[in-house]
């Protein structure tokens, strides 16, 4: 019987567990558990900043419906990653941070990267702890994996004291924890599923919202069926794809007249947040239902009549089998015709924008050639503020959790590591990341990560010179320095530092054959794409842009 150290125990564990990727930036005391995930046969990535490590395990997990895992280093390499767990909790992405720390029992004595680091991650958690000795080790894993990924989906974080990670142990003393528990899903109250069915079916103007809860129950096919009765729908942002943006009842183009004119609706796996004005651009006097895996959910501003707790998939299903003896009083009147004109004449007024060939390039124009180009099934990430502004306008998403981006929390960074957790969950479908310029920035060097491990996604850049193109800058005095304003800069350049594929892209009739020869490349890419830094300018205020 051999002896192994804590890192290689954690590592056994987690390929117990079923995770078969990592994600670092490799430092002590955590050196051991890499080496043991190494020798275990798990993927270990390294990543060039500690949030960005985070953000990949979290689009990692999320689209896996499995948790993330990111190993960070003591102090400051776990206290970038508290980013990390803020975003993936509010966005209700499985993420597990293990944190290495000072050894326990060292408590304040001046050690190297000494800090409290599960009060720094606990306000950003669904939950925070520290493994309290070895054979708690495997327990606390398994603890951690599983509070991440059930219910609703969060950040989790477990502190890993670095004498725990290389005490030394009996390689077969300590049991694994072999059984993932299978879970079964709420269902619905019969009582609040036939309450909502007759709130549906007597209502003039119904309305569905779906939000990401919906995408990660899979409740897509039960929803299609639902709206298929000629109920309209909006997604929130992540939401997208669950059921196709090119169905029929899809009022994403009229999303304003869909919300401000509904007089019933039913919010499937989405907070009244911002995303949503909070509730206060309904009309007065609608009724909601909301369905959700977390019934703290059903209390926000909104007035929220039925709440359900329920699993979204299940509830869908048998709020479509209750109105199978119900007639809709909506289906004799114009509500859905009203909202799909509006649709078509919305979509309309942007053709002159989608097809423009100015230069600088028209943001319309790039989206909607980056549309042209890209799989059905390909995974697309979204970030900056005008540009993610006008992905949510014209991107359409055909697939449940394909589409990601800067999320509830709106942080920027989260783009090019998505892209990369994304490819690594899906090698074979592509990728694409539709990035600001500062947007890429803040995550560039992840350029490097897939370039040394052959992640092959595709990075557009729309470079508008600036944070929300010129719309910030303009907002200082004519003379004032730079603030908001950068330089257009030679970002495929970076491409070529690590022997990868790019392209600046100037002229609007060279996006498409550009964007093809990314594809192609077999090499992560970069198509640097000189936008318009004008776009945006006087139109909207930058922050409704978001949605
Ligand atoms: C972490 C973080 N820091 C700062 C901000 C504020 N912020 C909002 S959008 C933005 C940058 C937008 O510029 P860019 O990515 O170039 O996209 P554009 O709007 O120009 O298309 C910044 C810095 C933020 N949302 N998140
Ligand atoms: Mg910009």
């Amino acid at each position: 019987m051999g002896e192994i150290n804590g890192g290689r125990l954690a590592a056994r564990q987690l390929k117990a567990s079923g995770i078969d990727t990592i994600f670092t930036v490799a430092a002590g005391p955590m050196v051991q558990v890499l080496i043991g995930a190494v020798e275990e046969g798990i993927k270990v990535v390294n990543c060039r900043h500690d949030l960005s490590a985070a953000n990949a395990a979290s689009a990692w997990g999320w689209v896996n419906k499995k948790p993330g895992v990111v190993v960070l280093g003591s102090g400051p390499g776990t206290t970038n990653g508290v980013t990390g767990l803020y975003v993936a909790t509010d966005s209700a992405m499985p993420l597990v941070v293990f944190g290495g720390s000072v050894g326990t029992g060292s408590g304040g004595l001046g050690a190297f990267q000494e800090t409290d680091q599960v009060r720094f991650a606990a306000p950003g958690s669904k939950w925070a702890s520290r493994i309290g000795s070895i054979r708690q080790m495997p327990d606390m894993i398994h603890l951690a994996l599983g509070k991440a990924i059930s219910g609703r989906p969060g950040g989790v974080y477990l502190d890993f004291p670095g004498n725990i990670v290389s005490e030394m142990v009996d390689e077969d003393s300590i049991p694994l924890r072999t059984m993932l528990p299978q879970v079964s899903v709420p269902y619905p109250d019969p009582r609040a599923v036939e309450q909502i069915a007759d709130m549906l079916a007597n209502a003039e103007h119904p309305l569905v919202l779906i939000g990401k809860g919906a995408a990660w129950a899979d409740a897509g096919e039960p929803l299609r069926r639902l709206v298929d009765r000629g109920i309209p729908f909006v997604a929130s942002p992540m939401g997208r794809g669950t059921i196709p943006d090119d169905h029929d009842m899809s009022m994403a183009a009229a999303r304003n007249n869909a919300i401000r004119g509904a007089d019933a609706v039913l919010m499937v796996g989405a907070k009244f947040n911002w995303m949503f004005q909070q509730g206060m651009n309904l009309a007065k006097g609608v009724r909601i239902a909301q369905i959700d895996i977390e019934p703290e959910e059903m209390y926000s501003i909104a007035d929220v009549e039925i709440g359900l707790f329920a699993d979204c998939a299940v509830a869908v299903d048998q709020i479509d089998k209750a109105l199978v003896s119900r007639t809709l009083r909506s289906a004799s009147n114009d509500w859905v015709s009203q909202l799909q004109e509006t649709v078509l004449k919305n979509s309309a007024s942007l053709e002159e924008e989608m097809t423009s060939d100015s230069i600088p390039i028209n943001h319309h124009r790039l989206v909607a050639d980056v549309r042209d180009v890209v799989d059905r099934d390909a995974y697309v990430v979204e970030e900056g503020e005008v540009t993610m502004g006008i992905m949510r306008q014209l991107m359409p998403a055909f697939l449940a959790r394909h589409r990601l981006g800067a999320g509830s929390t709106g942080c920027m960074g989260v783009g090019f590591p998505y892209a990369v957790g994304a490819k690594l969950a899906n090698p074979d479908k592509q990728v694409v990341a539709v990035l600001g310029d500062y947007a890429f920035g803040s995550a560039a060097m992840e350029i490097e990560t897939c370039a040394r491990l052959g992640i092959n996604v595709v990075v557009v850049i729309s470079n508008n010179a600036g944070i929300s193109a010129h719309t910030m800058q303009a907002r200082f005095p004519a003379d004032a320095p730079p603030v908001g304003a950068m330089i257009p800069a030679d970002y495929e350049k970076m491409a070529e530092m690590v022997g990868a594929y790019s392209e600046r892209v100037t002229d609007p009739a060279e996006l498409q054959p550009a964007l093809k020869r990314a594809f192609a490349a077999n090499s992560v890419a970069i198509i640097n794409v000189i936008t318009d830094p004008d776009a945006g300018k006087g139109r909207r205020t930058p922050r409704t842009m978001y949605i």
